[in-house]
């Protein structure tokens, strides 16, 4: 297909809108539609917030308003292919069909099972010219989590890191805080509030006794964009095969939901005791001990489409060797720790460069006096 400079142009506007919707539209995707006619762009919009209206329905009621001449003839670009079916919100290819558009240009197609190429075939049914696959690569990559979990079943997992320059995280007597600085903190609550889990491990929280929720007062300018009831609160897993979490820990004075993961051959904690934002999950567990990680990201791949791994070495370690790890962003701070200091990630020895995890870098960049990068760690 080639594709005109005018259709380039618009789909790269409606990809923008979508990605405006990156903190509020879980567990949906995030998208973006624009409707043109004679090259005028007449609405536009993006879907918001999961139950919502979706972004043709905002572009369309823009485009029919008084201000605007209406749809009729025109040509929407969609980020995403239109739905076929009645979710919380009606069909979008129906409304694109009554609004009798001419046109809909399509980025990529729904891998919803629900969907799958029914939006497109319904609109091609009703006599609408339907081109797909303009910026595919750049739409997919809006929606990394919903992509794998709609495919695999299973969530986008991002391994996040910080370490300083020998790669250390830690002094050997436990002290870090703070070897990133202010600005890099605010970066990982931004980074939490664009995932839908946060696991780690028990170790880490016994150690740091961390709340790992999202402060919306240390969100920096996403603040200001979004108000603090907008924005999601990751549900907390921990990993905690031998129940040794006790309630006085500061995960548990956050009212917001909490999962225990033990292994099933392990006593439950006592349940009573845990207020009702706290779940408990069993799963299998290894010889030594550890959680079943295919396990859990399946159970969380029922519900989650992106999952961030805050933890130490040895979680984070077992994530990469064992090929879940989708995504790592590491925070590198302007600091020497020394050889005795705690190492990034444990993983196996390896004896050939063959063997050794391959690494792409997506992007690199300054946050405060630190550097975060970005890395593709996909097998
Ligand atoms: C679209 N445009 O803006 C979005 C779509 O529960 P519902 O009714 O909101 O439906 C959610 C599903 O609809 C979601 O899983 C995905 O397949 C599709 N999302 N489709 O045409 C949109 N957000
Ligand atoms: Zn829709």
């Amino acid at each position: 297909m080639n594709w005109s400079v005018e259709d380039i142009e618009m789909m790269g506007h409606a990809i923008k809108l979508a990605r405006q919707g990156l903190y509020t539209t879980r567990p949906n995707p995030c998208v973006g539609c624009v409707v043109t006619k004679d090259g005028q762009i007449l609405g536009e919009g993006f879907h918001i917030k999961a139950g919502g209206p979706h972004a043709e329905v905002h572009a369309l009621a823009m485009a029919n308003s008084d201000l605007n001449l209406g749809a009729k003839g025109g040509t929407a670009y969609v980020t995403l292919e239109p739905c076929s079916h009645y979710g919380r919100t009606p069909p979008c290819a129906e409304a694109l069909i009554k609004n009798q558009l001419a046109r809909v240009v399509v980025a990529v197609e729904d891998p919803n099972p629900q969907v799958c190429g029914r939006g497109i075939a319904m609109l091609r049914d009703a006599g609408i010219q339907v081109d797909v696959g303009l910026l595919q690569d750049e739409a997919y990559k809006i929606n990394p989590g919903f992509m794998k979990r709609m495919e695999a079943g299973l969530p986008w997992v991002t391994v996040k890191l910080a370490s300083s320059l020998d790669g250390k995280t830690a002094l050997a007597n436990g002290a870090s805080k703070w070897i990133t600085g202010p600005e890099a903190r605010r970066d990982v609550q931004r980074l939490r509030a664009r995932h839908c889990a946060l696991v780690t491990g028990v170790e880490t929280i016994l150690a740091d006794n961390p709340s790992l929720n999202v402060r919306h007062s240390e969100l920096g300018s996403l603040a200001d964009k979004h108000s603090e009831s907008d924005l999601h609160q990751p549900l907390r897993v921990v990993l905690d095969s031998r129940a040794r979490v006790t309630s006085d820990l500061a995960l548990f004075a956050i009212e917001s939901p909490i999962l225990l993961v033990s292994c099933d051959d392990y006593p439950a904690i006592e349940q009573q005791s845990w207020p009702s934002h706290v779940k408990q999950l069993k799963l299998n567990c290894d010889e030594s001990g550890r959680v079943d990680l295919n396990e859990l990201f399946k159970y969380l791949g029922k519900q989650c489409n992106s999952v961030l791994i805050e933890a130490g070495a040895t979680l984070a370690g077992s994530v990469i060797a064992q090929g879940h790890g989708d995504e790592l962003v590491l925070y590198q701070a302007l600091k020497i720790l020394g050889s005795s200091g705690r190492n990034l990630i444990t993983l196996p020895e390896y004896t050939a460069m063959s063997q050794i995890p391959a690494i792409k870098l997506v992007d690199e960049r300054k946050v405060g006096a630190d550097t975060r990068l970005t890395l593709d760690i996909r097998s």
